[in-house]
């Protein structure tokens, strides 16, 4: 009896569960490379030749230790276009009894699994994604009736179901969280270590031909191509932020500095969201770290916070809330995404930075995607889909089970707080603060008011005037408020005014 196994392009690990009990002589693996997943919505051309190099990379791996690889290429002019054709032509050719296959990452591939069976008359086995540390059955216990739920708690029980960083059941240290430690503004002179790159090998280089040939239209820079696209340099990518950068990772987690996109981040999300690296790993690495002496408790706290905690916590959220957390709008918000999230031509130099980064690289670190590409519009009420949208298409760590609760829910609001305790909202003086942004805008970070002055600012004060309904009992948001309450009626239309005809301006793209 003969199992057509398929594996993802987010499923590029050996342990994956699908691949588990594989008789080699008769089992077929299928891998695919479809229009349909490049398309559905635009991805970054990086993002594309990333996610088809590690999956060729991988199907060689996998022939190599004796595996029936049935591997479909873009370019294959057989090639349907889509998952179901291409399980449906592959069944028609080697007839299997069953298909299996690991859970995908994303709702709306899950719902086209499950229809297979009836469409095509065979089982269909869906095994659950082992390679997360909680199960969405052990999540959504956790969660229970609760209506608001909070990283932190279910962070400690993580650190003490997986023994990570705990000594006699006591978190070690002493603290749970060494957060008050972390996020200080960047200093100049910083000796930020160069990224880990890799010259694009032979596959590479024919994935990139053909996403040129192909998506040449989608956002973002094909060229220079450096992600690691195999195992062994996406461990190599992890020994290298343990030896060089975990040391300054918590203090400058939150710190940005033009021409530096890197900072001192792990840039591992590509690698642990497709499977080359599993979370386990780099939390051991890093506490071991700890453990000789070669990093601050501060540092190795915060990433494995990241790891075992957010990147945990989110997936959990998406799959307990799918399908109506994608169609939440707590702020019935409905602006169109401003044009220049997609080409960077905008005066505000902290937007203008993030966006031309992430064209570069597929890649921005969390601060700048929080608090000024979010912030930016949570400020200003775009509508939660077409931002969704653009922060799936256009981040080389993006696939819906992660990206949605981060968009939606951290930094929209749009679930009204079950994710978050309050919006991550901030004026200019936050960016100003964290990083070198504003000496090279247009506009000034100290002015107020005036056609000078930083749109962030009056942004904030009228974005909270206008939510006050819905916010203004945040106990979070109480000092704001009175803040708020305080300034007299002349300052309050400035900010509604100054406010309006940004957002005006927005629309007739004069930003
Ligand atoms: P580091 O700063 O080095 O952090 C270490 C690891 O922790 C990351 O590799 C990642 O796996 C994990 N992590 C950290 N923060 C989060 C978080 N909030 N949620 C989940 N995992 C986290 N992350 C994605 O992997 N894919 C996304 O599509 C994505 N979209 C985001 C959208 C928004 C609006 C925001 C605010 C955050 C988003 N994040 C996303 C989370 C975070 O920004 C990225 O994981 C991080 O920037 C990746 O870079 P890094 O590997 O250098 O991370
Ligand atoms: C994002 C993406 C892209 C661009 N291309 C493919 C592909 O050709 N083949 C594939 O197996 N997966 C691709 N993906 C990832 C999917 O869109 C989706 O995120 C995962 O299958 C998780 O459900
Ligand atoms: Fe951004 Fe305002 Fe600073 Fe300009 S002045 S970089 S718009 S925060």
């Amino acid at each position: 009896m003969n199992t057509l196994r398929l594996i993802f392009a987010d499923q590029l690990s050996e342990s994956v569960s699908s691949l588990e009990g594989c008789n080699h002589a008769d089992d077929i693996i299928l891998m695919c490379e479809v229009r349909e997943e490049a398309t559905h919505v635009k991805h970054h051309q990086k993002k594309i030749a990333f996610l088809f190099s590690a999956m060729r990379h991988f199907a060689q791996s996998l022939s190599g230790q004796g595996y029936r690889v049935i591997y479909v290429r873009l370019d294959d002019p057989d090639n349907t276009g889509s998952f179901r054709g291409e399980v449906k032509r592959c069944a028609a050719k080697y007839n299997p009894a069953q298909i299996v296959l690991t859970h995908p990452g994303e709702y709306r591939v899950l719902q086209e699994v499950r229809t297979w069976s009836s469409v095509l008359g065979i089982p269909v086995e869906i095994r659950p994604d082992q390679r997360f540390l909680c199960t969405p059955e052990a999540f959504a216990h956790w969660a229970g009736r609760r209506k608001q739920l909070r990283m932190e708690y279910f962070y400690r029980e993580m650190r003490q179901q997986y023994d990570i960083l705990m000594a006699d059941g006591a978190p070690v240290g002493g603290k749970w969280n060494y957060d008050a430690d972390n996020r200080k503004p960047p200093k100049t002179g910083l000796q930020i270590p160069a990224n880990s790159t890799f010259p694009p090998d032979e596959i590479t280089t024919e994935v990139m031909q053909l996403v040129s040939q192909h998506f040449s239209s989608h956002f973002g820079r094909l060229e220079p191509f450096c992600f690691a696209v195999t195992r062994k340099q996406a461990l190599t990518v992890l020994e290298q932020f343990i030896q060089q950068r975990l040391v300054c990772f918590g203090d400058y987690q939150d710190a940005m500095l033009e021409g530096e996109p890197w900072m001192f981040h792990s840039h591992l999300s590509f690698y642990l969201n497709v499977g080359l690296l599993l979370p386990l790993e780099c939390v051991k690495a890093a506490e071991d770290a700890y453990t000789q002496g070669k990093a601050p408790l501060n540092a190795v706290e915060g990433f494995i916070r990241q790891i075992i905690g957010w990147r945990e916590y989110v997936r959990g959220i998406y799959w307990l809330n799918m399908p109506e957390y994608a169609s939440l709008n707590y702020f019935e918000a409905s602006r169109d995404l401003p044009d220049f999230y997609w080409h960077g031509d905008t005066k505000m130099n902290c937007l203008r930075q993030c966006i031309q980064e992430t064209s570069n690289n597929a890649y921005a670190h969390h601060i700048q995607r929080l608090m000024v590409l979010g912030n930016f519009a949570l400020l200003t009420g775009i509508d939660p889909k077409q931002v969704n949208e653009w922060f799936l298409a256009v981040y080389a760590d993006a696939f819906e089970w992660v990206e949605l609760p981060n968009v939606s829910g951290m930094i929209l609001f749009a679930d009204g707080g079950y994710l978050a305790s309050k919006p991550y909202a901030a004026g200019g003086s936050y960016i100003h603060k964290m990083s070198d942004y504003c000496k090279n805008c247009r506009y000034q970070v100290t002015r107020k008011s005036g056609p000078d002055a930083c749109p962030f600012h009056y942004l904030y004060w009228d974005f909270l005037a206008r939510n006050r309904d819905k916010l203004s009992t945040n106990p979070r948001l109480g000092m704001m408020y009175s803040t708020y309450h305080r300034m007299n009626d002349d300052k309050k239309a400035a900010i509604r005014e100054e406010s309006a005809l940004f957002l005006l301006s927005l629309e007739h793209h004069r930003d």
